[in-house]
């Protein structure tokens, strides 16, 4: 049966990784995929997580299987960590997934389940792998418009226009804070216009946090998440802790449901545990645990903290130095929207082909759509990455 097996699309930005590794030149900077790096290059373990990770080795006793939502205690972190005191507890359900990933994947199955004919209406541009896994799951999609090529901020009118259509039954896909790719996000007001819209038509939102800490700091970021999880009769959150724990290869994520009904938690919950067995059975747990140890130890989650605001001024101290050296190469302020966008990525505004003009006279690496991550920078690189913008005239 094998033979009948066709080649399906490689995911472009791990296509990206492979590439840079290729690259025998010795001046080479990888911008590509989103894994934070310090002003070294290296991707460290946070020192909470290898704190957490010397206890655990002392006091863990088994590794027998824990629940098929994870251990309790991981939901009761997250839950807390996202939603701060925005909803009460017993309004969401919540489980323990491989990764951010894992999350959306579930958060999709669960859409489908509760709404067989679901059309998720996501943001153009979008994570590529949102579109890659509704389409292989088969669930249409509608795309919104979302950014302004003109501005490089967010294109309001034309999104609320676009989700406008969306109904009950139907998902509007939204990303937490700090987008992926462009780098725009929407503010406290426009969040309640889009709530405002979505109460209207009855539409279903899931938010994508997967950058929490990343952009304004870990409760700003969350801001519009306990914004909508307040105001909406339910929605879906699928949060991911590889980036702000750091620990990518652990697979750490959970997806929540919330409803402001109680009386449909329990059916929630029961549905994420079912979704979990029929998928992986139990969750992936040792990252989950140093992420509850971690949250839960005054002292791991003041150190963890400190050291996720510092990744995060670093990224906004190397997104300033490059607004203002492009500004003073250029005499224009039209590169200032990279101060404003926040978290790892802002997407340039560059064609293809000046894409592939910065990788072949810089050694610069960034996806086609000319996104790149900040976080590939340090203080060295970014006057190269200004002058391969220069030189390819973007
Ligand atoms: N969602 C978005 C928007 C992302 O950028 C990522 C990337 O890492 C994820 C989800 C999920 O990440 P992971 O599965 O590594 O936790
Ligand atoms: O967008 C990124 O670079 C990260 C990492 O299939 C990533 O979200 C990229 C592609 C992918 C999984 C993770």
């Amino acid at each position: 049966m094998f033979e009948t097996l066709k080649e399906q699309p490689a995911d472009k930005i791990l296509m990206l990784m492979q590439a840079y590794k290729e690259d025998p030149r010795e001046q080479k900077v990888d911008l590509g995929v989103g894994v934070y790096k310090d002003p070294q290059g290296r991707t460290p373990i946070m020192r909470a997580i290898k704190a957490a990770e010397k206890q655990l080795w002392e006091v863990e006793e088994t590794k027998a299987y824990t629940g098929l939502a994870g251990d309790p205690a991981y939901g009761d972190a997250m839950v807390n960590l996202v939603l701060g005191d925005a909803v009460p507890r017993s309004n969401v359900a919540a489980a323990a997934t491989p990764g951010g990933t894992g999350a959306v994947r579930q958060g999709f199955d669960l859409a489908r389940m509760a709404s067989p004919g679901v059309r998720v209406f996501h943001s153009d541009p979008t994570w590529p792998n949102h579109l890659s896994i509704l389409g292989h799951m088969g669930i249409e999609k509608v795309p919104y418009r979302y950014f302004d090529d003109e501005t490089r901020g967010v294109d309001f009118d034309g999104m609320m226009e676009d989700i406008g259509k969306a109904g009950k039954g139907d998902v509007v896909l939204l990303h937490g804070c700090c987008h992926n790719p462009t780098g725009a996000n929407l503010n406290p007001s426009q969040w309640k216009a889009v709530i405002d819209l979505l109460l209207e038509t009855g539409a279903t939102p899931m938010i994508d946090i997967a950058y929490q800490g990343f952009g304004d700091g870990l409760d700003a970021d969350a801001e519009g998440v306990r914004m909508v999880a307040s105001s909406v009769p339910e929605c879906l959150i699928a949060a991911s802790c590889s980036k702000n724990f750091g620990i990518y290869r652990e697979r750490t994520g959970i997806l929540m449901a919330v409803c402001n009904d109680p009386a449909k938690q329990k059916l929630n919950q029961q549905t994420l545990n079912y979704l979990n067995r029929q998928n992986f059975s139990f969750p992936p747990d040792h990252g989950a645990r140093l992420v509850t140890m971690v949250l839960n130890d005054p002292e791991l989650r003041g150190d963890w903290a400190a050291e996720l605001e510092d990744v995060r001024l670093t990224m906004l101290g190397l997104r300033e130095q490059l607004a203002a050296e492009l500004q003073r190469l250029t005499g224009s302020d039209r590169f200032g929207f990279l101060a404003q966008h926040r978290g790892m990525f802002s997407r340039l505004g560059a064609t293809p082909e000046q894409v592939e003009a910065m990788r072949e006279s810089h050694g610069i690496y960034m996806v086609g759509d000319s996104r790149f991550n900040v976080a590939g920078l340090n203080k060295d690189t970014v006057p190269v990455l200004v002058e391969a913008i220069v030189k390819a005239g973007v």
